[in-house]
Formats: C-alpha cells, structure tokens, sequence
C-alpha cells in the first residue's frame, strides 16, 4: 500500500473506519483489521468508542507506532480551552500518549476558526499528535484554515464517492499541500449495481467496492478510509493494490457524480462546494 504524505506525515492510503462501529465490536472489528493489515486506523471522540479503538490498538502485536491513528473534535468543543480538553479526553480514554492525526470533526461559526486553529496547533506543540486537520470544510474555508495554521493541515477529510465530486476541495488540498481523505467511500452500500462500475469490476475480476475504493486511491493526494465490521470485506477492501484502473476507466467513474450525490448533509452542515 502507498502512503499519502501531507503535513508532515506519511498517511497509509487506505484506513480503516470506524463509526458507528461501537463495544466489543469494535475491539473485534479493530483488532482483526490491524491483523489483516490495515496501518490507518480513524475514530472521532463523538463515535464513542476511543475506549475500545485504543484497546484494540494497544493489544496488538504490531507497534503503535506503525499504526496511524486519526481521532476528532466534535463541533462544540472548539474553543481554546475546550479543543485541549477534548484531546486529553480522548487520549486518556485510548490509554495512549499521542495521535498521529488530529482533526475538527465539523466547522462551527460559533467559535472564531482563528481560535480553533491557533488550539489546533498549541495541542500540536505539545506533542499530544503528530499532525493537525480539519474534516467537512468546504474549499474556501478550508484554505481559511490553512491560513490561519501554522502546521500544514494534514488533509481535509469529507464525504467522498463515485456519485459525489469534490473537485474544489481536492484543489484547495492539492494548493496547500494537503490531502483530502473519504469518508463514506463506498456510498453507503449504493455503488452496487451501478452498471459502471460493475461493468469495470468485471473487466478486472474484482468487485465494485474495490473498484470504488481504487478509483479514490488512485487519484493523487486522495486517502480512504472505509468500514465495514466484516472480516471477509475488511480484507477484499484492502485487495486494490494488484490492478490499475485505465484513465478512461478513471473518467467514467468521475463521470458519474451528481449534484445529489452527497448522502449525509446534517442540519448543522457548512454550505458546500457546488
Ligand atoms: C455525521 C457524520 C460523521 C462522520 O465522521
């Protein structure tokens, strides 16, 4: 697998995701993807499960330090005060001294972004993680961000499929020296029998969520991090490094995004990119 490198660290390009994934679950879930060979692990402290994330981390044979670890800041805990409290939080629920990757979970007008940012950086400085980020910032206030940082942002992660371009905030990434990581990559199950993407799956002898997940990989500065609670998907999602989609197969795919695309708009969603 190749890496993503981006605010000054290396980012495996295919991680492993775990919302909505919780108790002993997760723990199982977490350990077996570690097992099969996933080096890239994401949380957020409002998944719930930071607990068992870091069990199932500090449990495996494999050191910590080849596992890279993404936790967040949810949106109330922005404040210069509360953002540092959230990290200790987090890091003491995971028994671990340090993250790899630290990101603001969503945007939120009510604090200052300049007051996140500079808290965003001070957690930084004091070595609580290695890299800083921001996830479901639009274009413009994402490159906000990284105007108001002193460390690179490490990537922007955000909703991201074959039915969902991202094209402005792949550029603002790429302008930064940032990335941009996808979550919900597989669109929610919905990328099955969509007749491209099968279509391409056959000609590769693979299936269309490793077609999915590819096509994301492939793009330069682009990470993944899929979920899945299954032994059998942990492993097939990680099976796209043997084959190479062709530039038409590229742009078919890109071709089927849509205005509509997006699946997961919350109420207290930024206005995004058009
Ligand atoms: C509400 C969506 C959270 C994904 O990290």
């Amino acid at each position: 697998m190749h890496t993503v490198s981006a605010g000054g660290v290396d980012i495996p390009a295919l991680g492993f995701g775990t919302w909505q994934i919780s108790g002993p679950d997760c723990v199982r879930a977490v350990s077996e993807a570690i097992d099969v060979g996933y080096r890239h692990i994401d949380t957020a402290a409002m998944y719930g499960n930071e607990a068992e994330v870091g069990q199932a981390i500090r449990d495996n044979v494999t050191p910590r330090d080849q596992v890279f670890l993404t936790t967040k800041v949810w949106r109330d805990q922005l404040g210069r005060d509360a953002l540092p409290r959230s990290v200790e939080t987090s890091l003491a629920k995971m028994k671990l001294d340090h993250v790899d990757l630290v990101l603001v979970h969503w945007p939120d007008p009510a604090t200052p972004l300049a007051e996140t940012m500079a808290a965003l950086n001070a957690v930084k400085a004091r070595g609580l993680t290695r890299a800083i980020g921001v996830a479901n910032f639009p274009s413009a206030l994402f490159r906000e961000a990284q105007a108001l940082s002193e460390a690179t942002l490490a990537t922007d992660q955000v909703e991201y499929h074959p039915f969902l371009g991202v094209d402005k905030i792949l550029g603002a990434a790429r302008d930064t020296g940032s990335s941009v990581t996808a979550w919900s990559p597989l669109a929610r199950g919905k990328i099955v029998g969509d007749p491209v993407l099968e279509g391409i799956a056959k000609a590769h002898g693979k299936d269309v969520g490793q077609i999915a997940l590819r096509w994301l990989v492939q793009q330069p500065g682009v990470i993944a991090i899929p979920k899945t609670a299954t032994l059998a998907r942990m492993r097939s999602n990680l099976d796209i490094f043997d084959f190479e989609l062709s530039a038409e197969e590229m742009d078919a795919i890109f071709a089927l995004a849509s205005p509509q695309g997006r699946l997961i708009s919350p109420e207290w969603a930024p206005t995004w990119d058009v």
